[in-house]
């Protein structure tokens, strides 16, 4: 199957009958303020780790288009199931800065009330968020809420056993569910070609999801597909998959160097396909994209990163100690005992 494109990483625009898209201006616009903020806070986020201001990051750069073409294509209302990498796509919800980066910054568990934006909290332990969607799913289904659910993943969580045990479920179950694989090549040092034999939307298709494969670095693509296969969920056809060739163009985190595992062409290779240069050259080329815009975009993206920087140290300190009484119903003692620690430990700074 080739992925569905719409805009060549040469900004030429062919239309697709399938997969019809009113292409103006104003969507054009939209989706490149968004990308453009993303990347924006992306960098800055980035910057702050490495001055010790946050304890870990995970870049979505690289990413925009599949995360925002996807997001956009959405209700408000439906339910979100992220990983740790949909920063662009919480953006789109109203997430803010601090509360993004707050758990990075090692202040608490998690940042934001996902019953307020219908997004769900970040899932580390890989997949473990594929069966949730689709438990989520079967109530929505109950419910008759005319909400659908979306289950972000990586290539890398399509290899463990619960993301296929979600698959069938839902298959079987025949919920309101997006399963949304951003396929970025890697997952940390293992390219995504020796993780499986058959593509994964030909395996889906297999567990009888409707399957599509799109190209994620074309953001107009990208929200062609997702409305359209996200209104057929909605009106009762069943799950569906939805595959997105992208690029992790940066590390796997900041604790990662990915010049250990990949080659230079190959980051070369893919910055010619970015996402937000490949937009840009369309809205050139069309004169969608004026001096007036690109500096009021730029404006806007200068304000956020200041914005990020600012709250991020302003992030207060939960008290870290009632962690751990979120872990077990009861203490156990070995629990007490890291508790102890911790807390001896705080209390040996003086400031
Ligand atoms: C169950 C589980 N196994 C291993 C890990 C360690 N781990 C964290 S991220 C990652 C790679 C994930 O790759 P992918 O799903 O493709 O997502 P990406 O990070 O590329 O967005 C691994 C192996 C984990 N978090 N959870």
């Amino acid at each position: 199957m080739e992925p569905v494109r719409l805009l060549a990483p040469d900004g030429t625009l062919t239309p697709d009958p399938r997969w019809p898209l009113d292409v103006t201006p104003q969507l054009c616009r939209d989706f490149y303020r968004r990308m453009s903020l993303a990347r924006s806070f992306d960098n800055e986020a980035l910057a702050l780790q490495r001055q010790g201001e946050l304890g870990l990051w995970l870049q979505s750069l690289g990413q925009e288009a599949s995360q925002i073409g996807s997001i956009t294509a959405l209700r408000a209302d439906d339910y979100v199931f992220p990983t740790y990498r949909e920063h662009a796509a919480a953006l789109c919800r109203g997430i803010t800065p601090a509360e993004l980066l707050v758990q990075w910054r090692g202040n608490t568990h998690s940042g934001w009330d996902p019953a307020r934006y219908h997004f769900h909290i970040c899932t580390l332990v890989l997949a473990a968020q594929l069966p949730h969607a689709t438990g989520y799913a079967m109530g929505v289904q109950r419910d008759g809420s005319g909400e659908i659910v979306t289950a972000y993943f990586g290539d890398g969580s399509a290899s463990q056993g619960e993301a296929n045990e979600a698959f069938n479920w839902a298959a079987a179950t025949e919920v309101p569910l997006l399963f949304f694989c951003q396929n970025n090549q890697w997952a940390i040092s293992t390219p995504s070609r020796t993780q499986m034999r058959a593509p994964l939307h030909q395996r889906a298709a297999g567990f009888g999801l409707d399957a599509h494969l799109v190209d994620g670095n074309d953001v107009l693509a990208v929200h062609a597909v997702t409305s359209a296969v996200a209104a057929q969920i909605r009106a009762g056809g069943g799950p569906a998959l939805i595959e997105a060739l992208t690029y992790r163009m940066a590390g796997h985190s900041t604790s990662d160097d990915p010049g250990r595992y990949r080659t230079p062409s190959e980051l070369d290779s893919w910055t010619t396909r970015d996402p937000i240069a490949r937009l840009e050259s369309l809205m050139t080329a069309r004169g969608w994209l004026d001096d007036d815009f690109r500096a009021e975009v730029e404006a806007e993206c200068s304000d956020l990163a200041a914005q990020t920087r600012k709250v991020c140290r302003e992030l207060p300190l939960d008290d870290v100690s009632s962690l751990f009484g979120t872990v077990l119903a009861e203490e156990t003692p070995l629990l007490a005992q890291e508790r102890h620690r911790h807390e001896a430990l705080t209390a040996s700074f003086v400031d």
